[in-house]
Formats: C-alpha cells, sequence, structure tokens
C-alpha cells in the first residue's frame, strides 16, 4: 500500500530548532517491514503544498501525528486531504490519547478524522494497515464511507482505537497493552525524511546543524506520575530496550549515517543502573565514545551516582538534563516527583565532579506556588548553577492531575489548544495566589536573575555556538530579558467574557 505520513505544520512562538518526529520515524518503520511504500510529509519543513503531495502520491492510508497545540492543524489538514483525495485519515500522539478527557472522541467527531489511534503506535497502525489492505481486496465499492459503515464491522477487536462510524456513533475499543519486547522493533527510518533540512534538538557540540544530530530512544514509559506531566502516550510500566540491541543501532547512527552527536529521548533512562552500565561499556569497547552524546529530556536524581555519571562521561556522555521543577521543598512533595532537594544537589554535585555539563528544567507557578516559592526555584536553579537553566511557565496538560485541579478550583487563561505551548511568556491559569501578573512577573525575574550573572554570561559567551548562531541567540535574549506588554488580547477577550 503507499502510506502517508504526515507532521502538522506548527511553528512555536520562539525560534525553536527543528528535528525529525522519532513517532513517524517508527510509523515508517514499521510500514516499510510491513512492505508498504512510505513517505513522511513534515509541513515544518516541506515546501510544496500538502494538497499538491497527496494528489500526487494518491496514498492508501494517510497517518497524521498530534500534539496539544498541534491537534487543530492536524484537523485543518485532514479536511485539506479528504477534499483531493478520499483516502482513510488517522490520527495518534499525545493528544488524542487523552482518553479520560475524551479527546479521543474530540477527533474522532472531526469530518476529516476516521480513526484515533491511543498510546504507542507501531502495533494498532499495523493492524489498521492490514484491515484496510484486506478490505480494500474484498469490497469492489471501496470507499472511506465503506470503511466507516457499522454494518462492516471493519474495526472491532482492534485494540487502542477511537472512531465513530458512519451512523454517528462513537467507539472506543479496550486499550492495548505497553509493548512488551521493544528490540522487535526496527530502527527510525530516518532515510524516509529530508534530514539535510533540519537543524537538530539541541547541540551537545556546537554548531552541528542538519543531518549530522539523531535522536534515540532506549527505553519507553515513566513509573512516576509527575501531576504536570503529560503521560498518555507512554505507559506507567517502564520498558528498555537491551544494551546490545541500542548499541547496533547507535553503531548504525555513528557508522553508516555519519553521526555526530546523538540526542537520548528517553523520558526517565536511567530506571536500571545496570543496563545503563552495560551500554556504556559496550560503547566505549565498540570505539563509539568519540561521539559526543547528551541525556535530553531528564535522568532521575536518585539514580544519578557517581560510579554511573564517571562510567556514562567515559562513554561520551556530554551533558544531561534533569527535571528539578521547584527549590521549594513544600511544593516538590505535591507534585508527586518523589524527590528530595538534597537529592537533587548530590546529582548536580556527582556531574561537576565527572566533568558533565547540566541541564536543569525548573517551572514557574506550580499549584500552591507563592512569590517566595518562586524565589526558592530562583534561588536553587542558581545554587545548581546548571549551564543551561530552563524555565517554563507552568502550562496545564489536559489528562494531568494539575489539570483536574485547575479546571476544578481554578481558572484557565487559555481556550484554544494551539496555546498550549510554554514558550509565551504568558501564564495560562490562576488558581489561588498564582496569580497571572506574578508568575508572568517570577518567570522573566528567573531569567534575569539567572543569566544576567557574571558566570553564566562568560560561558555563554565562550561557546562556539553563541557566535556561529549570533542573530537567532540575540533575538532569543531579546525575547527573554526586554519585558512585553503583560496583557495580550486574548486574555482581555476571556477576562471580559468571565465579567460578562
Ligand atoms: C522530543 C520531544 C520534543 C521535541 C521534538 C518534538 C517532535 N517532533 O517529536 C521538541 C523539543 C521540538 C518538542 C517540543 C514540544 N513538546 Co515535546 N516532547 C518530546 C519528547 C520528550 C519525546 C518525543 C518522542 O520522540 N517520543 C518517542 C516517540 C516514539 O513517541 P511519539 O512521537 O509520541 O509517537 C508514538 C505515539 O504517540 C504514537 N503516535 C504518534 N503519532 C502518531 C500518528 C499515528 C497515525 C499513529 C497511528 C500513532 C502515532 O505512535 C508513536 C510510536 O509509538 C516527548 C515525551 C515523550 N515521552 O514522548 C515530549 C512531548 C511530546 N512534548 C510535549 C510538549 C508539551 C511539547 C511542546 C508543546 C512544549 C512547548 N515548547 O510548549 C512543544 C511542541 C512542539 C511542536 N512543534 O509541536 C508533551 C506533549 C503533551 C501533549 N499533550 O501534547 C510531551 C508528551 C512531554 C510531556 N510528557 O509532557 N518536544
Ligand atoms: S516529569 Fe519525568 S519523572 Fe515525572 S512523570 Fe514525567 S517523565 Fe516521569
Amino acid at each position: 500500500m503507499r502510506v502517508a505520513l504526515i507532521n502538522p505544520r506548527f511553528r512555536l512562538p520562539i525560534d525553536t530548532r527543528t528535528t525529525a518526529h522519532l513517532g513517524l520515524a517508527y510509523l515508517g518503520a514499521v510500514s516499510e517491514r510491513r512492505g508498504d511504500e512510505v513517505r513522511i510529509f513534515d509541513a515544518d519543513i516541506e515546501e510544496q503544498p500538502l494538497d499538491e503531495f497527496i494528489s500526487e502520491f494518491k496514498p492508501h492510508v494517510v497517518g497524521i501525528t498530534a500534539n496539544t497545540p498541534q491537534v487543530k492543524q492536524a484537523w485543518r489538514h485532514a479536511a485539506q486531504i479528504k477534499a483531493v483525495h478520499d483516502v482513510p485519515i488517522v490520527i495518534g500522539g499525545p493528544h488524542p490519547s487523552v482518553a479520560a478527557e475524551d479527546l479521543d472522541f474530540e477527533s474522532a467527531r472531526q469530518p476529516g478524522i476516521d480513526l484515533v489511534v491511543r498510546g504507542e503506535g507501531e502495533e494498532t497502525w499495523i493492524e489498521i494497515c492490514n484491515r484496510i489492505e484486506d478490505f480494500m481486496r474484498d469490497q469492489e465499492d471501496y470507499s472511506t464511507q465503506a470503511l466507516m459503515d457499522p454494518s462492516k464491522h471493519v474495526w472491532e477487536g482492534i485494540e487502542g482505537i477511537s472512531y465513530q462510524t458512519s451512523d454517528g456513533e462513537l467507539h472506543r475499543n479496550a486499550d492495548r497493552m505497553a509493548m512488551a519486547d521493544l528490540d522487535s522493533l526496527p530502527w527510525p527510518a530516518y532515510h524516509l525524511f529530508k534530514m539535510h533540512k533540519y537543524t537538530n534538538l539541541q547541540p551537545a557540540t556546537d554548531h552541528v546543524d542538519g543531518a549530522r544530530s539523531f535522536s534515540i530512544l532506549t527505553s519507553r514509559g515513566c513509573p512516576y506520575r509527575c501531576s504536570f506531566c503529560s503521560q498518555s502516550i507512554m505507559p506507567i510500566k517502564w520498558r528498555s530496550r537491551t544494551p546490545e540491541n541500542v548499541l547496533a543501532e547507535w553503531r548504525h547512527l555513528v557508522e553508516d549515517l555519519g553521526a555526530q552527536e546523538i540526542g537520548v529521548l528517553d523520558d526517565s533512562a536511567n530506571i536500571r543502573k545496570k543496563r545503563l552500565h552495560e551500554l556504556a561499556d559496550m560503547l566505549i569497547e565498540n570505539k563509539l565514545n568519540h561521539v559526543p552524546w547528551i541525556f535530553v529530556n531528564g535522568i532521575r536524581a536518585n539514580l544519578a551516582d557517581y560510579e554511573l555519571m564517571s562510567k556514562l562521561k567515559q562513554a561520551g556522555l556530554k551533558r544531561t538534563a534533569f527535571g528539578v521543577e521547584t527549590g521549594n521543598p513544600e511544593i516538590l512533595k505535591g507534585i508527586d516527583k518523589n524527590i528530595d532537594l538534597d537529592t537533587i544537589r548530590q546529582a548536580f554535585k556527582v556531574c561537576r565532579e565527572v566533568g558533565l555539563e547540566t541541564i536543569g528544567f525548573f517551572i514557574i507557578g506550580l499549584p500552591g506556588e507563592t512569590r517566595e516559592a518562586m524565589q526558592d526555584t530562583i534561588n536553587f536553579a542558581i545554587e545548581l548553577n546548571p549551564l543551561i537553566a530552563n524555565f517554563s511557565m507552568m502550562t496545564p496538560y489536559p489528562g494531568t492531575k494539575v489539570y483536574a485541579d485547575v479546571k476544578q478550583h481554578g481558572r484557565m487563561l487559555i481556550k484554544d489548544w494551539e496555546d498550549y505551548v510554554f514558550f509565551e511568556q504568558k501564564a495560562r491559569y490562576e488558581m489561588g495566589e498564582v496569580t497571572a501578573d506574578l508568575v508572568e512577573e517570577m518567570y522573566r525575574k528567573a531569567y534575569r536573575q539567572f543569566y544576567l550573572r557574571p558566570s553564566p554570561i562568560i560561558r555563554r559567551l565562550s561557546t562556539k555556538d553563541f557566535w556561529y548562531n549570533l542573530p537567532r541567540n540575540m533575538r532569543i535574549a531579546r525575547r527573554t530579558f526586554v519585558p512585553k506588554a503583560e496583557k495580550t488580547d486574548l486574555r482581555r477577550k476571556i477576562e471580559a467574557e468571565s465579567l460578562a
């Protein structure tokens, strides 16, 4: 079959880097293994209009990915496609996977969407493709309308899907179990992407733009459930690939694709330390440790001991992130992170001792925070002194505990899924002492207090990346440090509505 996979266009309101979509790379790989002809259309980097691409390629099935801010664009893309070609359209990804808020049905009701895949997608996607292929073979009157006819029972028994049949009835099939054997997956199909068009996710080394930076996923899931974290795709069950399996892909990235840096995207890569020790040994033994790599998303600070971090450093790890979130002990308890400040301090100390660069992720505006608690976070960031301190304004994503709390006890300041991004310097909700004005003020203060100190300024000016990407870096600095008008049109409108 001809399979088209689409990443909807969504530019963040910052100068962000672009990267090949790993979820689509996996779906593309399993489709190719099924024998399909696959094309990936990443609307973020494509120049060709989508309808023209569809009219030329004439796919038998289309898959679109969507996180929360992308979902409306995904629906628009689906409608655009249907206007030129009658094809079943499947949506998947973090947003439509939130069945707790009926967000699977929200997408299933959209005129362009036929099927919604909840959670991890590879196995479900292949079952969908098999059913479509069987149906096309058997039915002379093949059309999407016929596929969604309830009397044909095409979709019954496929776990992990939701859909609306042509009689208007909504269906939610049983959940699918987490994939048990991650080693059985093929490697992400990077050859389907126009790799030269991407910058990269996060520079570990200076100015490695373009195809030379790759991502890898060595484990899936996270056994924790922090109150703010949107975990709809990856089940609570943490599963990992064997070190041998990861090594083989790592070698492919370095030796076949010429990777100059690698970003490990796992949610919590160090849940089993023994596995990482083994992987590190293999990278060293196989002389793959000359290519720098980073933990992009944060590893657990309670499992980052000296032995592990020094071994990983020898294996090529250059930088690691930690989700610190807050510097206030009470708030830290309240977000179910299951960690304390001293453990975080210890992890940063270990990294300094072994010579690893660090990234700290911090949140301003967590529920229950006061001005003092937010200041604790800023002070803690300065005390830990990571190379990069990333402060986000708390954005309550649907399906999280914070979202449920705000819906019940607070006030959302955004109504449109397209505003669910957290780089816009605008508060997203108010609850108790967490007011928009306070959060916005403290967010800007966090960046100023952290970065406008001599050591971060000198550190930044001494990186090649700063000078290489000077215009971009100056734009980011201007956006971050120069205060903008506080009240947006959107917020005024919402406030006027709630006053009326
Ligand atoms: C790397 C990453 C990024 C990168 C790259 C994003 C990308 N193009 O993939 C960058 C830094 C750009 C980024 C940005 C943002 N991200 Co991000 N990101 C991630 C991260 C850490 C890994 C993504 C990944 O590769 N996962 C592994 C692959 C295999 O999984 P996947 O892509 O989800 O795909 C699987 C399933 O979802 C499903 N699936 C997905 N699409 C489809 C489509 C079909 C048809 C089917 C059948 C199945 C299917 O099958 C896939 C294979 O199993 C995830 C956390 C996570 N655990 O996934 C957060 C995550 C996706 N990001 C998140 C957020 C909030 C954002 C931002 C909105 C943050 C912001 N700045 O405001 C932006 C939005 C950017 C944008 N343009 O849309 C949230 C999404 C929550 C939500 N409800 O949408 C996540 C889940 C983090 C979290 N736990 O809160 N992100
Ligand atoms: S923030 Fe990190 S530790 Fe917490 S649930 Fe999300 S991925 Fe897991």
